[in-house]
């Protein structure tokens, strides 16, 4: 634990966030990796803050843009194991568009999203995946959007890693981010989480009541099962590797990435700059 540090946080006494944080840096420190092999991207949010509590790399993003941030760093630079910790609002909603296609990319990183079904920082208003009907300050009707499913559109788009956790479940949790970690290409996890200040439905006790872990004779592998599975939420909700295919990524898919050195390495001839530059003058 002494290997990624301790901080101070913002967040509030019994926030999920502090066993997420708790069980990355268990997961990496079991996987034996230094702080300066990790890069931690965020964006906005309180889960967000997740990569400046931590100490390795780190890139601090704009609202919903956490994906293509550590998806490019990935690409420049293959040796780096690049992580996204971020929240449902800033995956799902402002960052929607981005998961889509980022899924279509499969750039070899790992994605957390801390899903407390609303959103926190800015004090409790109806996100992504808050329950139609749920009240809040500004939803003072109740929500009437349906909730989005993200382990279905994962599975849909064509993530080849797609799971569930629960901050609450510390073992099930480092296991699953481990595993995550060591996917090669794009892994996605959604991680249940309370938010203890303003989201009073889903508390640690609704989840706590309602999680079990996948049964062991489940084949992951089976997309069919998989979209069944995704479509469990409920009075249950199944925490688990829900879908796992191998395949290509993108390094992998890429002619210039698959060839030579990372483009980190490569050395840019000035020369060949300045002939570039010379053809727009
Ligand atoms: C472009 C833009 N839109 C809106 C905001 C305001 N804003 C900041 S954080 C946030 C919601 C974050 O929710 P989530 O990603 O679920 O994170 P949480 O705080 O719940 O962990 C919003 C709407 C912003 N900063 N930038
Ligand atoms: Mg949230």
């Amino acid at each position: 634990m002494d290997t990624f540090s301790t901080y101070e946080t913002a967040w509030c006494p019994g926030c999920g966030n502090f066993n997420i944080l708790r069980c990355l840096k268990t997961a990496l420190e079991e996987l034996g990796k230094d702080p300066y092999e990790v890069l931690m991207v965020g964006g906005i949010g309180q889960a967000a803050k997740t990569p400046q509590y931590i100490s390795a790399n780190r890139f601090c993003g704009l609202h919903g843009r956490s994906l293509p941030a550590a998806a490019a760093a990935k690409i420049a630079n293959e040796k780096l194991t690049v992580i996204v910790d971020t929240g449902d609002g800033d995956s799902y909603g402002e960052g929607g568009n981005h998961f889509i296609h980022n899924i279509r990319r499969n750039v070899d990183i790992t994605h957390f999203v801390h899903d407390n079904q609303i959103y926190g920082l800015t004090k409790g208003q109806a996100s992504p995946t808050s329950a139609e009907g749920h009240i809040t300050d500004v939803q003072i009707n109740g929500n009437s959007n349906t909730p989005f499913n993200p382990i279905l559109m994962a599975i849909s788009a064509g993530a080849g890693f797609v799971a569930r956790a629960f901050s609450g479940d510390t073992q099930h949790l480092v296991s699953i981010m481990k595993e995550a970690i060591s996917y090669k290409g794009y892994a996605f996890v959604d991680i249940l989480q309370p938010c203890i200040s303003f989201n009073k439905i889903n508390t640690f006790g609704y989840y706590k009541s309602r999680v079990y872990h996948i049964e062991d004779d489940y084949n992951p592998a089976d997309k069919l099962e998989a979209f069944k599975k995704s479509l469990e939420f409920g009075d249950k909700i199944p925490l688990g590797v829900i879908y796992r295919e191998e395949k290509a990524d993108f390094d992998e898919r890429n002619q210039v990435l698959k060839s030579g050195l990372p483009l980190v390495d490569r050395q840019t001839s000035k020369e060949v700059v300045q002939k570039l530059i010379q053809e727009f003058v």
